[in-house]
């Protein structure tokens, strides 16, 4: 028997709302795309209008219902319709490592998030393209300083096509969400953090010294 889509709805412990942002081609959509099905896919992304994809994740026993929204091409004119960010739980912000100056509009999106987002928006800075680390032009410290700065989540690194971080990032998302709107996903009820498997290349903010320099190990 198929089950309606209520009763799937019924069956997740949470639902959240996350959306990409970031300058054109720094691999938003194929960071979707490698969430949603582990793939990547070279070709041309040029969905007209916007789309989300949704996947729901196990964590720690519940059901998260992640509804991952793409810019579908709106960012290639920096304008962002406001309607986008209603809503939104959670944002990721991503840059392409191999460009500097995606990594140096960080600023206007995260203006962006904090204009037209709900207060209490999480987001998490994406250095995206870490296979390509010949072509690196942003050091990995550097976004883990602009993130302490700016209030972000965490800083990480990914590559959609290799999927590479891909999972810790949603995942690190999901958690901090659930924590927020009062699920308990401690582990450990020693920590006052939730306990989240990180790549050494991916820095939780508030962590302190011990994940400072880290680098991109894909
Ligand atoms: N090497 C490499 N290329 C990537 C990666 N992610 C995306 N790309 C390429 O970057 C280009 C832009 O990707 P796309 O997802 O369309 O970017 P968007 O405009 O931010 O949605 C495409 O040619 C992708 O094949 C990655 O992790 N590594
Ligand atoms: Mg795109």
């Amino acid at each position: 028997m198929q089950s309606t889509g209520q009763e799937e709805e019924d069956r997740c412990n949470f639902l959240f709302k996350i959306i990409l942002i970031g300058d054109s081609n720094v691999g938003k959509t194929c960071v979707i795309h490698s969430f949603k099905s582990g793939l990547f896919s070279d070709s041309q992304h040029n969905t007209i209008g916007v789309d989300f994809t949704v996947r729901t994740i196990d964590i720690d026993g519940k059901r998260v219902k992640m509804q991952v929204w793409d810019t579908a091409g709106q960012e290639r004119f920096r304008t962002i319709t406001q309607s986008y960010y209603r809503s939104a739980h959670g944002a990721m912000i991503v840059y392409d490592l191999t460009r500097r100056p995606t990594f140096e509009s960080l600023p206007h999106w995260i203006q962006g998030v904090e204009q037209y987002g709900a207060a209490n928006v999480v987001f998490v800075l994406i250095g995206n393209k870490c296979d390509l680390e010949a072509q690196r032009q942003v050091l990995f410290e550097d976004a883990c300083t602009l993130a302490e700065q700016t209030g972000a989540l965490a800083a990480l690194e990914t590559s959609a096509k290799q999927h590479h971080n891909i999972e810790e990032a949603f995942e690190l998302m999901a958690r901090e969400l659930i924590e927020r709107h009062g699920g308990i996903v401690h582990q450990d009820s020693q920590s006052d953090s939730p306990t989240v498997f990180l790549h050494s290349d991916s820095h939780p903010v508030d962590e302190g010294e011990h994940l400072e320099k880290r680098s991109c190990d894909c």
